[in-house]
């Protein structure tokens, strides 16, 4: 392996020295969620000891630090995905309100009955049920990109499901069941050549590789916090400034209007137009000390370590007799999802957990995913900067066990 400095990094998430049933945790589960470094409790305990107040609208001190220091966290995440203002940065509650958001506002102004939504084969729920949803109120209708059995979209399928009736293009960037990386830029050039706006789920993509939406001209990005190694409650919509200021605001309330009579109100501009509420005030903030650490690490070490990571742990999974596993694209992020014979994934996660070992057994918010392999479920290793190649051996190892004992 490289000289990634894992053990300096290790030492930076308290919970990695937890002990799960008498043994070591190994913590496998980052795709669900990942763990925290120290700066960033650190940073969420000192804005309750020093710096909380609410945001945007004290007069008094300590609400203008509050208000500052949410704001540089705004400030960060724009130049952490390279976007062209921070007032493209909309914070949210995570993905799935990013997406809800874009549904609900730009899809009920701009998409009608007969309209076309383009997704894939390999979607999250969270980026299905609102285009349904959509597809209810407008009468628009809902297209489907297939994949192969390795878990790749079919290319040319794409490009005959793009069509002048295709509104939007809504695709995930990396797929949380399969690992699999979309080509995301290619896509949206071949979607902007017929004027096709297009969503990037970046909820998996964001925490393994780093993201320049410039570079990828997309016109909506989202993820969550809890994913990138900040907390959860806060997450963000990237969108292009001139389609965000054309957008109605999703919610109304307090903090997202310049002027309210009984008769009307006037929106405030972005990106508060979109932030109606008090927000996860320390929470954004945190998520700021979150992005520090990332960038502190460098995102294009983190991506080659992780892909080591992956190699090495494809690799020793391939030689386990009576395991398969799904999704095998050639360009793929740290998750590794798996069957076994004879064994059903709850049982897995059960007995690993036994181990200390924590992995998800289930559908992942991905059921047309496990439809389309024919499995209820699978088992799910997903691996983030903090893991070590030692870690994926006691995975091999409590797999093959388990194999021995119940296979
Ligand atoms: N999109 C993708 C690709 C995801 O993986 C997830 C969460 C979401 C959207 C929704 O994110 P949220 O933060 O709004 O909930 N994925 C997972 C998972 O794989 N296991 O638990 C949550």
């Amino acid at each position: 392996m490289t000289n990634f400095p894992v053990e300096k990094i290790r030492a930076d998430f308290p919970i990695l020295a937890e002990t799960i049933r008498n043994k070591p945790l190994v913590y496998l589960d980052n795709a669900a969620t990942c763990q925290k470094p120290q700066s960033v409790i650190d940073s969420l305990v000192h804005v309750y000891a020093h710096e909380y107040a609410n945001v945007h609208r004290g007069v008094h001190t300590l609400s203008v630090r509050a208000t500052d220091k949410y704001e540089s966290t705004r400030e960060k995440v724009r130049s952490f995905i390279n976007a062209a203002s921070d007032k493209e940065i909309i914070f949210v509650r995570g993905t799935t309100e990013a997406i809800n958001l874009v549904a609900q506002s730009y899809g009920r102004t701009n998409i009608q009955a007969g309209d076309e939504i383009l997704i894939s084969a390999m979607e999250h729920h969270s980026n299905i049920v609102p285009w349904q949803m959509l597809c209810e109120q407008t009468g628009a209708v809902l297209k489907v990109i297939p994949m192969t059995t390795q878990g790749e979209l079919i290319y040319e399928e794409f490009e005959r499901l793009l069509t002048p009736k295709t509104k939007l293009l809504a695709v995930v960037h990396m797929s949380n069941a399969l690992g699999t990386i979309n080509p995301v830029k290619r896509m949206i050039d071949a979607a902007h050549a017929l004027d096709v706006p297009v969503l990037i789920d970046g909820a998996q993509a964001i925490p393994h590789m780093s993201v320049d939406v410039q570079a990828l001209d997309c016109d909506f990005y989202v993820f969550s916090g809890h994913k990138l190694y900040g907390p959860a409650g806060i997450g963000v919509l990237y969108g292009k400034q001139a389609l965000l200021e054309a957008m109605p605001p999703y919610h109304g309330g307090g903090d997202m209007i310049k002027r309210v009579t009984f008769e009307k109100s006037e929106y405030a501009g972005l990106p508060n137009k979109f932030e109606a509420g008090t927000p996860s005030i320390a929470d954004g903030i945190a998520l700021g000390a979150a992005i520090d650490y990332l960038t502190a690490v460098g995102m294009d070490t983190i991506a080659a370590y992780e892909a080591e990571l992956l190699a090495y742990a494809t690799e020793q999974a391939k030689q386990i007799k009576g395991l398969k596993l799904i999704g095998e694209a050639a360009e793929k992020g740290a998750i590794l999802s798996f069957v076994l014979d004879h064994i059903h994934p709850h049982d897995i996660g059960t007995m690993l957990d036994s181990l200390g070992i924590a992995i998800r057994a289930g559908h992942h918010c991905a059921m047309p995913v496990m439809d389309f392999y024919g499995v209820p479920a699978t088992a799910r290793a997903s691996f983030a900067m903090y893991n070590t190649k030692q870690e994926i051996d006691f995975l091999m190892q409590g797999i093959q066990s388990l194999i021995e004992v119940f296979g």
